[in-house]
């Protein structure tokens, strides 16, 4: 008979020894699938969860933040820098300490990477009923707090009794690893329940080793896919973060060199191909490059790889020819059926390959081959123009990312999420690294920025990580500076100090707005205006190093003192508001009012309709 075997452990001691279990296969190493847990305790979590996180601290280290949306963008931005193989568990307490990790759920939800929430949650007992911060739904005892997560969760459990984690757990596993499903998942931990002992099948504990799992192409599909390119004569490759998931980036690179595809890459996508790939055309969409934008109008097929094909890629439907195709090679159905797309669901890595066979004998109009190339040779000239010093008394961004992207190393790193940077990096920055540009461009939300550079450099420690922030990015959330520096994980900030909220008063702007409620200058304020903040004083403050420069040449040689620091170091320098990369872009579906007593409101309406109508030719 076979005996059965169990462990007494708390519930929290079991899933902690359950995480400890779970492993990675990664180019045939073997490595802990959970990095560590991040963790801000509070009474709900701290005696339960708490005591099982010390008890393992030798085997999951556990990370002290300071804000915990910082610490799970943290987490998320360490997921995505592994491109989503590795990962890590975030814990707060009951209430607040929870319900702030809520934003960051919906950053991993929308970029669809992997990441463990556990918030503390309400006695399972209710005993003591209400408990401190128990939000308290009159009509429903069922509804906490975490029920925000719902939404924002691709897989949320309220775990209500200790045995519940031994069919809960392998459903988590399968959301965090698998390459459709995966986004956040959320483990909803009341505290009586995470200190309940239970005698768990010692089963629960054996090493695990997950793998990426590959889908093929449906032969359908795919020969329908290779009927329709081989019928094209200008088509038109979008690279998007599923190029890089996948870890296809020699796969793509053989299609697009070998038929001499020009390829436009999104936000997500960018380092598909590095910069100076005679095929990389540059970014595409609203914040695109003229060249890309150009081919897109003008393109009769296009080839989406592994995109959402967002708004921002696609210029809100209003920029890609009505009559093209579009094929969309996805791993996930709900992607590859938008647009009206030829869907080819399956893995990039797998799928790539066939159609490189199957494509045998067929190429693209040797005109549509020479325009690419003469578009991608003017892109370049005036990526050069927009990124140099002018000299100017107010830096722009582009001259700024020209400074920053001169500094950075081979393998170093970008991050950035909100602001007007997102689209002059998009634009200007050239990507040399395939994990070099790290933009949260899914959610853009403000105050990843900096936590997320905390993420980047604990799963990148070898690479300089250059966060590029403006000043209200870096407002809204810095606190994970401190964590940098007492975890000794050093950043570069770069921060962009235009006083206020630059890229939407100049959005405001196009709709016809007057200036109100953006910059601090238009902002409701004290005699004498809002102060100035001294950003390199308050990262100081916080225990990092910094400095405030006045111009191009000053950031340089800031930017190499930066480098030779061992903690995060800060260069401040203000920029110019209004200036932005006139090339390239297109147009971006805001709403504007219909009616309106300012002229300007009716004239920017007239011109909204006219481009409500070439998007209805691709809806
Ligand atoms: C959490 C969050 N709140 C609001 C927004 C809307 N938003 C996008 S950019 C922006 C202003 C960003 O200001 P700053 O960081 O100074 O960059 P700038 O636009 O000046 O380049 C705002 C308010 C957002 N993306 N995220
Ligand atoms: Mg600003």
């Amino acid at each position: 008979m076979k005996m059965s075997h169990t462990l007494r452990l708390t519930m929290a001691q079991a899933l902690v020894k359950f995480m400890t279990a779970q492993k990675v296969e990664i180019d045939g190493a073997i490595l802990p699938l959970f990095d560590g847990v991040f963790a801000i305790f509070g009474h709900g979590n701290v005696a339960g969860v708490g005591e099982a996180l010390y008890q393992a601290r030798d085997v999951l280290p556990t990370y002290r933040a300071h804000n915990e949306q910082g610490m799970a963008h943290a987490a998320i931005a360490f997921a995505k820098t592994h491109n989503r193989r590795r990962m890590m568990a975030c814990t707060a307490s009951a209430g607040p300490g929870s319900t702030n990790m809520v934003t960051a759920a919906a950053v991993a939800h929308v970029n669809r990477l992997p990441v463990l929430l556990l918030p503390g949650d309400t006695f399972a007992t209710r005993q003591p009923d209400p408990v401190l911060q128990q939000v308290e739904v009159f009509s429903d005892h069922t509804i906490t707090s975490n029920d925000c997560f719902k939404p924002v969760s691709r897989f949320f459990d309220r775990i209500t009794r200790p045995e519940q984690l031994l069919t809960s757990l392998p459903q988590a596993m399968r959301v965090l690893t698998d390459p459709v499903e995966c986004g956040p998942v959320t483990l909803a931990l009341p505290q009586d329940v995470q200190t309940m002992a239970y005698d768990y099948p010692t089963h629960l504990f054996e090493e695990k080793v997950h793998r990426l799992r590959r889908q093929a192409p449906d032969e359908v599909e795919l020969a329908e896919a290779i009927e329709l390119i081989k019928a094209a004569k200008k088509p038109l490759v979008i690279a998007g973060g599923g190029v890089h998931y996948s870890g296809a980036l020699q796969e793509l690179d053989q299609l697009v060199s070998q038929y001499q595809l020009p390829v436009g890459e999104t936000q997500a996508g960018k380092g598909a191909l590095p910069w100076d790939h005679a095929q990389n055309m540059g970014s595409i969409g609203v914040t695109g490059a003229a060249s890309t934008n150009a081919l897109s109008a003008d393109c009769d097929l296009i080839l989406a790889v592994g995109t959402r094909l967002g708004d921002f890629a696609t210029g809100s439907r209003a920029m890609y020819h009505p009559d093209a195709r579009i094929i969309s090679i996805n791993v996930g159905s709900f992607d590859a059926y938008k647009h009206k797309a030829q869907p080819l669901v399956g893995d990039a890595k797998l799928t790539l390959p066939k159609l490189v066979a199957g494509l045998e004998g067929w190429q693209p109009e040797g005109s549509w081959v020479e325009k690419a190339a003469e578009l991608r040779a003017r892109w370049l000239h005036a990526q050069d123009v927009a990124t140099t010093d002018r000299g100017t008394e107010l830096p722009t961004d582009a001259e700024v990312v020209g400074a920053v992207n001169r500094a950075a190393g081979e393998q170093d790193i970008v991050v950035c999420a909100a602001g007007g940077l997102p689209g002059e990096l998009q634009k200007l920055w050239r990507t040399r690294y395939d994990k070099g540009y790290h933009m949260e461009y899914g959610y853009s939300c403000m105050g990843y920025e900096i936590a997320g550079g905390l993420g980047v450099k604990m799963a990148k420690p070898e690479s300089e990580v250059f966060v590029m922030v403006g000043d209200g990015s870096y407002l809204m959330l810095n606190s994970e500076i401190a964590t940098s520096v007492m975890l000794g994980q050093k950043m570069i900030l770069v921060v962009l100090d235009n006083r206020g909220y630059g890229c939407i008063h100049r959005l405001q702007q196009f709709c016809g707005g007057p200036g109100f409620n953006n910059m601090l200058d238009d902002c409701l304020t004290v005699e004498g205006g809002a102060p100035k903040t001294d950003f390199a004083a308050h990262a100081i403050a916080l225990g990092a190093r910094g400095e405030k420069v006045g111009n191009i040449k000053e950031l340089e040689a800031a930017l190499e003192r930066a480098k030779a620091s061992d903690i995060t170091y800060v260069v401040t320098l203000d920029t110019d508001a209004l200036v932005v990369t006139e090339e390239g872009g297109s147009w971006w579906d805001v709403a504007v009012p219909e009616v309106s007593p300012r002229s300007q409101v009716q004239e920017a309406r007239a011109r909204y309709e006219a481009y409500k109508a070439r998007q209805l030719q691709n809806l």
